[in-house]
């Protein structure tokens, strides 16, 4: 299994994000991706890469223009209004809700950060485009791997990917790189891709990515929106819009829930994405679902990830794992690394 190893994670390195009223150490720190290389050299679990580049019209397949324009942009912006913004990061903290209008981009920087983003908790620092961008080129590699015949690939990253949607950034999240992974498959062969979302978190980017579209199934176990983030997206009810009407599910499940209960909802959507007829998978794998982690509320154990590696491996499909969320990051290396090496 080759894995496409993102060497510039770390110029994405957030100081600080908004919670309960204080800005609080950020949670996706460069430490996380270390652990799971570290992990994978450790078992010698096949070949670490670079990945390759690709043309901006790639990108532009799932994030629109003026969305990339500003994130390609914003760091040069912001410390174009004061020379001292270059030791702070860029926090939004004002957005266009209901009754607002979102076509016309402000010329206030501010204004335009709320534009592309929806919460106070993703800080865009001097390196997070670069940084984003090569994630985005990993899962991209990946998906190539998987067209050129490999069973899986893996694309180990950060920033995360789900929470981005087409022109907005979240949940630490800025380029939608499972979605990436799934539409370069489309566009090269693959008539019918699925995405498995697995972290904690509803990926309400890819769900919205593609919720009018019966050609990409999205498949998603999380915490109850009631409850957990992102709150307002990731609902059982929510199943899809026109010609995608049927090809979006969404499991969500209460706080404490353990790897008996969650392993049932796996089977769910697994059997929905057999009876879907994919002829690829991309798999959201977060590994915030462990029972150690700061921000999440399931009750999975270390052991519990090498049973959810043999359960993708039995889906018996070309697979692009994408490398998501897991915040305990003593644990997250050899969680990732049991799902990755119970696969192979
Ligand atoms: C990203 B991914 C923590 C509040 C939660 C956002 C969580 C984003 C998770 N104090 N903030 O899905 O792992
Ligand atoms: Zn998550």
């Amino acid at each position: 299994m080759k894995t496409f190893y993102n060497h510039v994670h770390a110029q994405h390195q957030g100081k600080v994000e908004m919670f309960r009223g204080a800005l609080v150490p950020c949670f996706d720190v460069p430490a996380r991706a270390d652990h799971v290389l570290a992990e994978l050299q450790r078992r010698q679990l096949g070949t670490v890469e670079s990945p390759h580049t690709f043309d901006d019209s790639v990108l532009t397949s799932i994030h629109s223009p003026r969305y990339l324009n500003f994130l390609a942009t914003a760091w040069h912006q912001w410390v174009a209004l004061d020379a001292a913004n270059a030791d702070r990061d860029i926090l939004p903290s004002t957005w266009p809700t209901r009754t607002f209008r979102t076509d016309i981009e402000p010329d206030n920087f501010a204004a335009k950060v709320g534009l592309y983003s929806f919460d106070a908790g993703t800080p865009f620092t001097s390196g997070t485009w670069v940084a984003a961008r090569a994630g985005a080129y990993c899962a991209l590699s990946a998906a190539q791997q998987a067209l050129s015949g490999d069973r899986a690939s893996f694309a180990l990253s950060r920033p995360p990917g789900h929470h981005a949607g087409g022109d907005f950034f979240g949940g630490y999240c800025f380029l939608n790189n499972a979605a990436l992974a799934a539409q370069y498959l489309r566009d090269h062969g693959m008539a019918k891709v699925a995405i498995l979302d697995v972290d904690y978190h509803h990926g309400n980017g890819t769900q919205a990515i593609f919720y009018d579209r019966p050609d990409v199934f999205f498949a998603s176990i999380h915490g109850d929106p009631r409850t957990e983030y992102p709150f307002y997206l990731g609902h059982a009810d929510e199943v899809g819009r026109g010609a995608g009407l049927g090809a979006n599910l969404n499991l969500p499940l209460p706080r404490g829930t353990d790897f008996s209960t969650w392993s049932d909802a796996l089977t769910t959507a697994l059997a929905a994405i057999d009876r879907f007829g994919a002829d690829a998978l991309v798999v959201s794998l977060g590994l915030d679902t462990f029972e150690g982690d700061p921000i999440s509320g399931f009750q999975l154990k270390t052991a519990d990830y090498l049973r959810l590696g043999e359960r993708l491996a039995q889906v018996g499909l070309p697979t692009v794992l994408v490398f998501e969320g897991g915040y305990a990051v003593q644990a997250v290396g050899i969680n990732a690394v049991n799902v990755l090496e119970a696969f192979v």
